[in-house]
């Protein structure tokens, strides 16, 4: 019997939709649908693909305001961040559109003949996404493997299937072909485990929990299958005396409060200089507590709720009574998955607050002493995802970038995601890096052909 979900909006708990689950057989007739269609598509001329995925970027701006308000309603995202969603994955289909006429191979000196690179396309690829950025992470996948030629299985999160849903729908409206793009909802243990076991599934795309991308990882290592994992972190943010002090507290409360603090790129672990630590904490504490937390859709909203009772419980366990709070905002009573923002200081530097990815609108604040302590606190963790560092001295900004283990690190902001740039976990955040000029890339296999000019 199919199984069915249920997608609940978090903002009021009503039930948005019913989605049917797909069944592992159903997971094995798309993989041989979607390896039919790749065949086709990669036998394309390169301008004709492009401009297959042009269209398709077309169509996700013409229905962005659907997409976000489906975003909205599905993820509790905030309306503000939802239609930054959209254009996303709009900006993302287009500049994998421009990227597959230059995905090109070399010419390398050799003796005896030439030496040729091609890049050729890996054929199916499954995409396992999560709740927390459904439609855009959904295409930092999707967008590049089918630029490099390939088809695409996306598996939503459970809590977040409308999105995708759409987007596939949309696809087919573009015009490419039957089959290349499928959405299949469905448990990660039942469907997601079929398209990462599946030996038709040449690469998985994984962004999820630390625990759960492990377990893929070793899958995939049965079938020395292609993988990119994007995973937890806890991200410092590094605040120095020489800091703009009023900017980098300013700037503070939504680098950890976005998403409700579901981001694996919160700035979660605020390390202060000991000198300013006290008026640091001045500035932040009622730039947190006055945050706007409320009903998503109300464009002046900043933070909405958590996607799930679930995850609401999971931050509850760790932000235990016997913590000192230092700030707490408001958040709505009644139905919703809702908690404050909140500010936890004095806390240990090993205490589980301060080292596990809460994955809610919950941040430490931990006093340092000098660069080298900053960056000893900095690196004390498995992770290593993202990271700020707020200072006006050039020298020791660059010092820092670089003694940072992180893969997207800021200075004097907390930007951390852009298409056109690499991201990417170092340590227990990930393996591999997606968006950036070398995304295509990693959706292809090199070949390498010599021909000898040997008569
Ligand atoms: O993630 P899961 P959960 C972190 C965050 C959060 C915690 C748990 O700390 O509190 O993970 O969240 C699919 N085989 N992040 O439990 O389970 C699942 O269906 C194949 C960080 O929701 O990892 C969903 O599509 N697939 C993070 C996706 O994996 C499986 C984003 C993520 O779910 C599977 C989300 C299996 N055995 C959570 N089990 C980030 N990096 O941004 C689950 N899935």
């Amino acid at each position: 019997m199919t199984e069915h979900h249920q997608v609940l909006n978090p903002a009021t708990e009503e039930v948005v939709a019913t989605v049917a689950a797909t069944t592992p057989e159903g997971v094995d007739t798309a993989v041989a649908a979607a390896a039919k269609a790749q065949q086709g598509w990669a036998a394309l001329a390169p301008a004709d693909r492009a401009r297959g995925l042009r269209r398709f970027a077309a169509e996700v701006d013409a229905h962005a305001e659907e997409l976000a308000a489906l975003e909205v309603r599905e993820a509790g995202h905030t309306l503000g961040n939802a239609r930054w969603e959209a254009g996303n994955v709009r900006d993302l289909l287009d500049y994998a559109a421009g990227g597959v006429e230059r995905l090109s191979g070399r010419q390398i000196p050799v003796a005896g003949g030439i030496d040729l690179t091609f890049h050729e396309p890996i054929g199916v690829v499954g995409v396992i996404a999560p709740w927390n950025f459904p439609m855009p992470i959904a295409a930092w996948g999707t967008a590049p493997a089918l630029a490099a030629g390939n088809a695409v299985l996306l598996k939503p999160a459970e809590t977040t299937p409308l999105t995708a849903l759409r987007l596939a729908e949309l696809a087919l409206s573009a015009g490419l072909p039957e089959g290349l793009f499928q959405v299949l909802p469905g448990a990660g243990p039942v469907t997601g485990t079929r398209l990462v076991e599946h030996p038709d599934v040449r690469k998985i795309v994984f962004t999820g929990s630390t625990a759960v991308g492990k377990r893929i990882m070793e899958q995939c290592a049965r079938q020395v299958k292609r993988v990119t994992l994007e995973l937890g972190g806890k991200s410092p943010n590094i605040v120095f005396a020489d800091a703009d002090l009023e900017k980098a507290a300013a700037a503070a409360p939504m680098a950890f409060l976005d998403n409700a603090g579901q981001d694996c790129c919160a700035r979660t672990r605020i390390l202060v200089q000991r000198e300013v630590y006290e008026r640091f904490l001045e500035l932040l504490v009622p730039a947190v507590e006055a945050v706007r937390v409320g009903d998503p859709a109300d464009p002046a909203t900043e933070m909405g709720p958590l996607i799930s009772a679930v995850q609401r419980e999971r931050v509850r366990s760790l932000v235990t009574d016997d913590l000192p709070v230092a700030a707490r905002g408001s958040a709505p009573e009644g139905p919703g998955f809702w908690y404050p923002p909140t500010v936890l200081a004095p806390v240990g530097a090993a205490a589980p607050a301060a080292t596990e990815e809460i994955f809610g609108p919950v941040a430490v604040v931990l006093p340092f002493d000098d660069e080298a302590d900053a960056l000893r606190l900095a690196n004390a963790t498995r992770y290593g995802l993202s990271g700020s560092i707020w200072t006006r001295d050039l020298g020791r900004a660059i010092r820092m970038s670089r003694g940072v283990a992180a893969g997207n690190l800021s200075v004097n902001s907390h930007s951390s995601v852009r298409y056109a740039t690499p991201f990417g976990g170092f340590g227990e955040s990930g393996l591999g890096r997606e968006l950036g000029p070398d995304a295509l890339a990693a959706f292809t296999e090199t070949k390498n052909v010599f021909i000898s000019t040997e008569e």
